[in-house]
């Protein structure tokens, strides 16, 4: 079979669910490792309001050719749901769960507390406290059970798909290979930028 065929990412809005997945493109192994299951990353959010944000996390993945899932379900709303899914990842073929809330955060907790995969968590921007609240919430779990907790909002949400693709790369070159490439274009990025403010800096010296 063609192991490089391209990824069709395909995403959907519905009902307070958000569903996507992104088709394999299959770099060396990790949807063979997968299947016949989900992809190997599972995105799941407390509410929708928080969608906008943790699409970041679905287009960097598709950037990698990583397939994901991603579904609003709540610590606090639908908590029994909750519990089902993190408990049942494993066994979907999941590979590492991405857990966004905001507020009270508890979600990337309650997931890391019925699972052993790895799950990162994403604090969300909240309305009072800016998402300090979250990012307490999600980093201060106690001992035993970790939540590998990144920035709060867009940052975090980008830095939980590369975390993941960190994760994944583990055992696989190919991601390997798109991690060195994607640091390469950051870097060559910031020359880019660095020549443009060193240009309008001597520009605005000269008066
Ligand atoms: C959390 O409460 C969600 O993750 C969201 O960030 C926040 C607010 O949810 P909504 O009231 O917008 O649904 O559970």
């Amino acid at each position: 079979p063609d192991r490089r065929r391209r990824e069709r990412p395909a995403c959907a809005f519905r009902n307070r669910r958000v569903e996507c997945r992104v088709r394999r493109a299959a770099p060396e192994g990790i949807e063979d490792n997968n299947m016949p299951g989900e992809p190997p990353v599972a995105i799941v959010m407390g509410s929708d309001s928080d969608w906008p944000v943790m699409s970041e996390t679905v287009k960097l993945l598709a950037e990698f050719g990583v397939g994901c899932t991603a579904e609003v379900i709540s610590a606090h709303r639908t908590p029994e749901k909750a519990h089902a899914w993190a408990s049942s990842a494993e066994t979907r073929g999941v590979k590492i769960v991405v857990a966004a809330a905001g507020g009270a955060a508890h979600l990337a907790g309650v997931v890391a507390a019925n699972t052993t995969l790895p799950v990162i968590g994403v604090p969300m921007v909240g309305w009072a406290l800016d998402g300090l609240d979250a990012l307490l919430s999600t980093v201060q779990m106690p001992g035993g059970i970790p939540v590998a907790t990144v920035a709060i909002g867009k940052a975090g949400a980008r830095n939980a798909a590369i975390l993941a693709v960190e994760v994944l790369a583990l055992e696989n070159e190919g991601l390997r290979r798109k991690l060195k490439t994607y640091r390469e274009k950051m870097a060559a990025e910031v020359e880019a930028k660095s020549a443009q403010v060193g240009a309008e800096a001597r520009k605005l010296a000269r008066g």
